[in-house]
This record gives structure tokens, C-alpha cells and sequence, in this order.
């Protein structure tokens, strides 16, 4: 099928204190992902990047939460971005930066959504909020805000109400949960496929049981890919890499999947950081991975 993409840049850095995910999004861009889409025959247009404005220049911790006023103006900025791209009838996909981002984005998205359904492909949670968080950065907190949990100003963005529901949710890939997560994914009853769960079924198992679980109650699904999802051996661009992820291969493959069943109606690709990374290895890898997504097939 082919799709009408708009490509959305989110410089965002401020969901944690390490300085290059601004780059990510062109890194991405480097590694030829909007050739790759066009050649693939889809109707591609790239906005380029969001301004994300940094306006103290400085850290700002309050309440244990960085950043917290810059990053609630730039998510009100994203999020009318994705809502319009919805409303023109087009596929948003963006490239970032750091998973704060997706606050912004899932906030956008959910407008055009009854049951939005989110496909979370991570090592972390991002289920904190500023008590249970372990580092007040609000990249581990992105979820948890677009369950309407954690600061009001944060979860009331484009729209006070809850952007995704508990049951719509499925987490692959967790292999670092902090405590709170833990209890407010038994509590509220998430679907999470960790490591463990990839490990005895298999990536095409857990995959397709995603599908089939998020097909029958929701009416739109967003993917929302962390780099560091994957291994950090062939990721090693990411702000906070953990060992005992799944491998590109496989990783590609869930992509082949997805694009298969024709299920995935907005997605996100995050936390490439230049900075860290090793001949840019994680941004080729994003745009390998988009590629598939969009039906780049090996033969
Ligand atoms: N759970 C930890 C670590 C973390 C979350 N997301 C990333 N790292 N990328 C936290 O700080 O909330
Ligand atoms: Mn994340
Ligand atoms: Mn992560």
C-alpha cells in the first residue's frame, strides 16, 4: 500500500541531560531514510525540524522533573504538528530525539483516535512519574503522562483527557523496569512482552500476538521505536544503552510484520544520538528499520 508520509523532525533533547539527540533526527536523515521511503514509491514530504526552543540554557530541575517548562511548550508545539498531519490525511513519521517527544506526538495523534493503540519497542518503561522516577528526566515518563498520569501541565497538553488507554498498550523489548513501573503495569494490567517473553516465544510469536491482540480493540496504532530498544552492540548511539535487547535481524523483522499487516498508522523513531554513536550505525539503523516498515522487502 502506498502511503502519503510526512516526515516531522523533533530535535528534542530536553528529556535528558546528555547533549546530541538534537541531532538525531538529521542523523537519520543521513543514513538516506527519505530517499530509501521515496524509492519505495510512497508520496514523501519532509517538513524538517521543529524549532524545540531552549529558553533558560541551563538545566532546570523542579519538582524532579528537568526541563519541565520548556518541554511542555515544545510538546504543545508537536502536537498541533502530528494533529494536523493526521488532518490533511497523511502519515506522520518522526524522526528524533529524545522519547519526551512522544508526549507531544501520542497527544497529537490521539485526537484522531476513538482507542489509538501504541506499540512501545524499548528497553524502558517510560512509565515514571516525577516520584517514582529515578532520575527526574522526563524521557522515562513519556507513557506514563499519555496514561494522564504524573504533572497536570504535562498530561493536559492538546487536551485534558487520557491519550491512550492502558488496554491499548503493548510493551516489547523491557528489560530495565524501575519498581513504580513494575507496580503500575500489574495495577493498570499492560501487556508487556520484556525480554523473557521475546526470548521463550520468539520475536515473530510476540509480534504477531500484538497484532491480533491490538486489531480487535483499537482503530488506529502508533509505533513508537526507542534505538535503544535494540542490543546496544549494534546501537550504540543512545543515551542510556542495556545490554539483552533484541538484535537488528530481528528487529527488522517485527518491521516486516508490521508492514505486512498493514496495522501501523503513525510511528516514531527516537533517541538516536549522534554524539554517542560509532560511524552513525544507529541512525543507518533507524532508516533500515523505516524502510522495512514501509516495505523495503530483501528480494
Ligand atoms: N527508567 C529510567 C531510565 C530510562 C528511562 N528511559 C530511558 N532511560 N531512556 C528513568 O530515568 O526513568
Ligand atoms: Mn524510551
Ligand atoms: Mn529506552
Amino acid at each position: 500500500m502506498k502511503k502519503n508520509i510526512s516526515i516531522i523532525g523533533v530535535p528534542m533533547h530536553l528529556g535528558q541531560p546528555l547533549p546530541g539527540t538534537d541531532l538525531g533526527p538529521d542523523a537519520i536523515r543521513h543514513a538516506g531514510a527519505v530517499q530509501k521511503l521515496k524509492r519505495l514509491q510512497h508520496d514523501v514530504e519532509d517538513l524538517g525540524n521543529i524549532k524545540i526552543e531552549f529558553v533558560s540554557g541551563e538545566e532546570q530541575r523542579e519538582e524532579n522533573l528537568l526541563n519541565l517548562q520548556d518541554i511542555i511548550d515544545s510538546s504543545t508545539t508537536l502536537a498541533k504538528k502530528t494533529d494536523d498531519v493526521l488532518t490533511a490525511k497523511r502519515f506522520p513519521l518522526l524522526f528524533g530525539g529524545d522519547h519526551s517527544m512522544a508526549i507531544g506526538s501520542l497527544a497529537g495523534i490521539s485526537k484522531h483516535y476513538e482507542n489509538l493503540g501504541v506499540i512501545w519497542y524499548d528497553a524502558h518503561g517510560d512509565l515514571n512519574d516525577s516520584r517514582t522516577s529515578p532520575s527526574g528526566n522526563i524521557h522515562g515518563m513519556p507513557l506514563a503522562v499519555s496514561l494522564g498520569i504524573g504533572h497536570k501541565e504535562l498530561t493536559s497538553i492538546h487536551g485534558d483527557q487520557p491519550k491512550v488507554k492502558p488496554e491499548n498498550l503493548v510493551i516489547i523489548g523491557a528489560r530495565d523496569l524501575d519498581p513504580g513501573e513494575k507496580e503500575l503495569i500489574r495495577e493498570r494490567g499492560i501487556r508487556v512482552y520484556s525480554m523473557r517473553e521475546v526470548d521463550e516465544l520468539g520475536m515473530n510469536a510476540v509480534i504477531q500476538k500484538t497484532i491480533e491482540y491490538l486489531k480487535e480493540r483499537t482503530d488506529g496504532i502508533h509505533l513508537s521505536l526507542d534505538l535503544d530498544g535494540l542490543d546496544p552492540t549494534e546501537t550504540p548511539g543512545v543515551g542510556t544503552p542495556v545490554y539483552g535487547g533484541p538484535s537488528y535481524r530481528e528487529t527488522r523483522h517485527a518491521m516486516e510484520l508490521l508492514h505486512d499487516a498493514d496495522v501501523i498508522t503513525s510511528a516514531e523513531f527516537v533517541e538516536v544520538n549522534p554524539l554517542l554513536d560509532d560511524k552513525n550505525k544507529t541512525g543507518i539503523v533507524a532508516a533500515n528499520l523505516i524502510s522495512a516498515l514501509f516495505g523495503e522487502t530483501l528480494k
